[in-house]
């Protein structure tokens, strides 16, 4: 494809590192339950929203729980994960997304955030990047979380432009399905034996132009 009018990108693992943040938070959890966790687990519950991890855990284990008791405990991995990101900065932001960003924003490419994380509008203002979206969907806008397209169609929508003129980077197999399903290419961003569905796969941020578009 020729330049997309919109980049989608994901937040946590595409524009910030909180990747580890988030598995030794559930790591912490899943121990207190008893349920062995690993990178591959975790692995699955990329992308995925709080509430459907912690879904996703007591199923490994096979444990049944009452809702009123996933509430505290999904409060409780909250309140690990939230100690471990308190000090996050404009440091943080993972190499390569700035000088990225600056290129299709100079190319009036449409900038879109599509992040499942109820966290996301905190994280953007600690790492000094909540001016830099035309528009930021996360967590507390959807209803269904990746691998459901909901939170890139609606940034989409948001930005009046087709699903299949937008682009989402992303670093989780949910996400990647989730901009499949809505009709969109999407650039994985990480390994590509665990992101073989996108349309290409980049190791990082690092050195990206626009000639990344022609590989889709
Ligand atoms: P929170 P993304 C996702 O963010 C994370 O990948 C996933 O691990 C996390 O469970 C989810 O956000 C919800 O995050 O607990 O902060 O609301 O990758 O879609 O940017
Ligand atoms: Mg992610």
């Amino acid at each position: 494809m020729n330049r997309p009018k919109c980049c989608i990108f994901d937040l946590d693992g595409v524009i910030v590192d909180t990747v580890p943040a988030h598995f030794i938070a559930w790591k912490t959890i899943a121990a207190e339950l008893g349920v062995p966790f690993s990178e591959a687990e975790n692995e699955q519950l990329k992308g995925v929203s709080r509430t459907s991890s912690m879904k996703r855990i007591l199923a490994m284990g096979g444990i049944k729980m009452e809702e009123e008791e996933v509430l505290t405990f999904t409060n409780k991995k909250n309140e690990v994960y939230r100690k471990i990101i308190s000090k996050m900065t404009p440091h943080d932001i993972l190499p390569g997304v700035v000088d990225f960003i600056t290129l299709l924003k100079e190319n009036n490419v449409l900038l879109a955030l599509g992040t499942s994380s109820k966290n996301g509008p905190s994280i953007l203002k600690a790492v000094g990047m909540e001016d830099v979206f035309d528009v930021a969907i996360d967590g507390t806008h959807v209803s269904h979380s990746k691998p459901d397209p909901e939170v890139f169609l609606l940034g989409a929508k948001a930005l009046n432009v087709n699903p299949a003129d937008c682009v989402v980077f992303e670093d989780a197999i949910s996400g990647v399905q989730a901009a499949l399903a809505g009709g969109m290419k999407c650039i994985g961003v990480g390994q590509p034996d665990i992101l073989y569905q996108a349309h290409a796969v980049i190791p990082d941020m690092k050195n990206l132009d626009l000639t990344i578009f022609e590989k889709l």
